[in-house]
């Protein structure tokens, strides 16, 4: 063996043992809780609208083409959920109230929740309004196990928001998420160190985090439907698979996630994009996709309580050139009612035919650059060569 081949191979056992030991490390000295508000939009309402308590309520524009926000636990008996259409909710759930949102309400809820988090600890990662991750291995308040903290951290809301909040606790992100949702509402869950291999082993695969229905569908189809099963497959065989993520469902199901807390930097925009399964040119076939980006972006800026000025779309052709167009008015763009006109303003702006047609679409909401300056009523137009990856939530 020559010299190299035996450095290579010291360093891959090195390298190894290293692993088994910051495994270990995270698995017994981190201490990380995950919050969520129980049916928070919905929830607000009920609180501030005694009338509308122990009824069936969703939140959403009412409409034909309105889309529930979330639904009171009342309406999810009758099968009622986020991103469902009104029209079928309402089929669903004939006595339904729908109301509209107000966000301005559930950023002001979400700051208090906030500054109850940060009471103990300053690594917090916010996921969306009404949900974060809190690394509280060393709090402020010395308390030595992290369940104490959920319960008092969920004590706090309540007293602070008159509203309720399921906590999760264990080791590790993935698993802290789990936990919160596996006791809602009002829930508080703890997935110990020595528990989490059974834990895993029972949970079903479309539990897993970054799951989602249709990977769970092809786990199926490869007869895997517990996380028991998920361990029997090798890594090779789901990066085949699964490519990248192959990787993380494999650690998962051994319950290991080394991911940190990251505390947010400021987002800056927000906003999504959808790659046809055929390009486009007819405009109505546009327009439709137009209206289905613009409800994902409205949902996506409702999650994340985000507020932008600057609306920008985004077309990519079949030949991959790229192009945006961007307007910026005054208000606070939140609503269908305010971004499709816009969406529209600057689709008009675009060209495209059966010679030219659209690969992908996309929208996003940013805040005001120095460089566009403009927040006066008046849209200013620019177009660019801006980089999207940030895009994606
Ligand atoms: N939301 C939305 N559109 C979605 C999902 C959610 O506008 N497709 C909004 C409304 C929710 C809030 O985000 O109230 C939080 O989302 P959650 O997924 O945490 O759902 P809830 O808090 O409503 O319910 P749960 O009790 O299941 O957490
Ligand atoms: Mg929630």
């Amino acid at each position: 063996m020559g010299k190299n081949s035996e450095k290579i191979l010291f360093l891959q056992v090195f390298s190894r043992v290293f692993a088994i030991f910051a495994n270990i490390f995270q698995k017994y000295m981190r201490k990380i809780i995950h919050i969520d508000m129980d049916a928070y939009f919905a929830s607000v309402e009920q609180r501030d609208h005694p009338e509308w308590r122990g009824i069936p309520i969703a939140v959403g524009f009412d409409g034909e083409r309105g889309v529930v926000s979330t639904a009171s636990y009342e309406a999810r008996r009758y099968g009622v959920h986020s991103a469902q259409s009104v029209v079928v909710a309402k089929r669903l759930c004939p006595h339904l109230l729908v109301v509209p949102p107000r966000f301005k309400v559930y950023k002001q809820v979400s700051e208090q929740v906030h500054a109850i988090f940060h009471e103990y600890t300053d690594l917090v990662e916010p996921l969306s309004l009404d949900e974060a991750f809190l690394d509280v291995t060393n709090n402020r308040a010395g308390i030595e196990l992290a369940q104490d903290i959920a319960m008092e951290i969920k004590q706090k809301i309540r007293e602070a928001t008159s509203l309720t909040a399921s906590a999760g606790v264990s080791y590790n992100k993935f698993l802290a998420k789990i936990a919160s949702d596996y006791r809602k509402p009002d829930g508080l869950f703890v997935i110990h160190p020595d528990r989490a291999s059974s834990f895993i082993a029972k949970l079903p695969v479309e539990r897993f985090w970054g799951v989602g229905p249709k990977t769970a569908e092809r786990m199926h189809h490869m007869g895997i439907y517990t996380g028991e099963q998920l361990r029997q497959v090798s890594l090779q065989h789901l990066t085949e698979v699964f490519g990248k993520a192959g990787q993380v469902y494999y650690d998962f199901a051994r319950g290991i996630d080394n991911r940190e807390v990251i505390v947010e930097r400021e987002r800056k925009s927000v906003g999504c994009e959808q790659t046809f399964l055929e390009d486009l040119y007819k405009t109505s076939a546009v327009i439709i996709e137009l209206y289905h980006t613009v409800m994902e972006l409205v949902e996506r800026i409702a999650r994340s309580g985000f507020e932008g000025h600057t609306l920008t779309l985004k077309v990519k052709y079949f030949d991959f050139v790229q192009i945006t167009r961007s307007l910026t008015v005054a208000d606070t763009l939140t609503t269908k009612d305010q971004i499709l006109p816009l969406a529209k303003r600057l689709l008009a702006e675009v060209e495209y035919s059966a010679q030219r047609p659209i690969r992908l679409l996309g929208l996003s909401v940013s805040r005001t650059s120095a460089a566009t300056g403009s927040t006066s009523d008046e849209a200013t137009w620019e177009e660019g060569w801006l980089d999207f990856e940030d895009w994606a939530t």
